[in-house]
């Protein structure tokens, strides 16, 4: 539900009985594309706003912490990126923290919806600036077809950048996709999901996640958690799941060293979010 008071845009969260509002300057764009309702709005003070069927995909002001944490914990974990595919992400902002690393060599980005794409482009052009890097092809397609006819061991980190799991997305939590991500994984390759928020969606969202990337054979997950204002809650996970090897060890000098920029990932924060508050450790322990 939205509450679109033409002032303040809001976004419902039933399951969290509670609401998250950003004060607005005005409605700058809307659509109904092939696939969903994207929006644009220009806000007071958190730059520009995209919504997707009502639900706040990114701000301005606070999408660098989700895509710094969408990109480097899943690079600086896997000993040696080389291709990536990001399933999702059409607003490019994972994609472009992506290419900070000199080592990837080839990203693919699937998004389903080339909208996403072109509204970014006019609307965060920052996020797209990196588009034309020669390392990065964007596709318009399903994701979860594409990992399904993509060659077995041909992809190092499969990144989830989607919507929350209702309507194009909900098969993005299944089982059968983690299957398919396990086969097209090299050895050492990991996936990354985004998945909710830890307040409100453990026992719906994140557990049977857990669950399912380890019943589809992935050596073990864990939950990477980090401020989102944005998102219900506005305290979010990403889940790293590894195909061997431990997805809490990561290449922490690289990670210090890292001969990038960011605005909130280092090594502490890395280290940090992979801390488990006790609640969540007790329900992971108990799977
Ligand atoms: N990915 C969307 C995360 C889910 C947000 N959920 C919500 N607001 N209820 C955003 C795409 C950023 N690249």
């Amino acid at each position: 539900m939205v509450i679109d008071s033409g002032e303040w845009f809001s976004e419902v969260c039933e399951e969290g009985g509670s609401a998250f509002s950003l004060k607005l300057g005005s409605k700058v764009h809307e659509e109904q594309s092939p696939y969903q309702r994207i929006a644009i709005y220009e806000t007071a003070r958190f730059g520009h706003l995209m919504t997707i069927d009502g639900f706040v995909m990114l701000t301005g002001r606070d999408n660098f912490i989700y895509h710094e944490m969408m990109a480097h914990p899943a690079l600086f974990t896997h000993p040696d990126p080389r291709r990536v595919v990001i399933i999702g992400g059409g607003d490019c902002g994972t994609l472009r923290e992506v290419l900070r690393h000199p080592g990837v060599e080839h990203v693919t980005q699937v998004d389903i919806d080339e909208r996403v794409t072109r509204l970014a482009e006019k609307y965060f052009p920052e996020l797209c600036e990196s588009n034309d890097d020669p390392r990065a092809e964007l596709l318009f397609a399903d994701g979860i077809q594409w990992v399904k006819d993509a060659p077995a061991g041909s992809i190092d980190v499969i990144m989830v950048d989607s919507t929350d799991p209702i309507g194009p997305a909900e098969g993005l939590f299944r089982e059968p996709f983690y299957r398919d991500c396990l086969r097209v994984l090299t050895e050492r390759g990991v996936v990354v999901q985004q998945s909710e928020s830890p307040l409100y969606h453990t026992e719906a969202i994140i557990l049977p996640l857990h669950r399912r990337v380890r019943e589809a054979g992935f050596a073990a997950s864990v939950a990477l958690h980090f401020p989102q204002c944005s998102y219900p809650s506005g305290w979010w996970t990403a889940t790293l799941s590894a195909r061997s090897g431990d997805p809490r060890a990561f290449r922490e000098a690289d990670a210090r060293d890292r001969g990038f920029e960011t605005r909130y990932y280092n090594a502490d924060i890395h280290r940090g979010a992979l801390a488990q508050p006790e609640f969540l450790r007790r329900r992971l322990e108990s799977l």
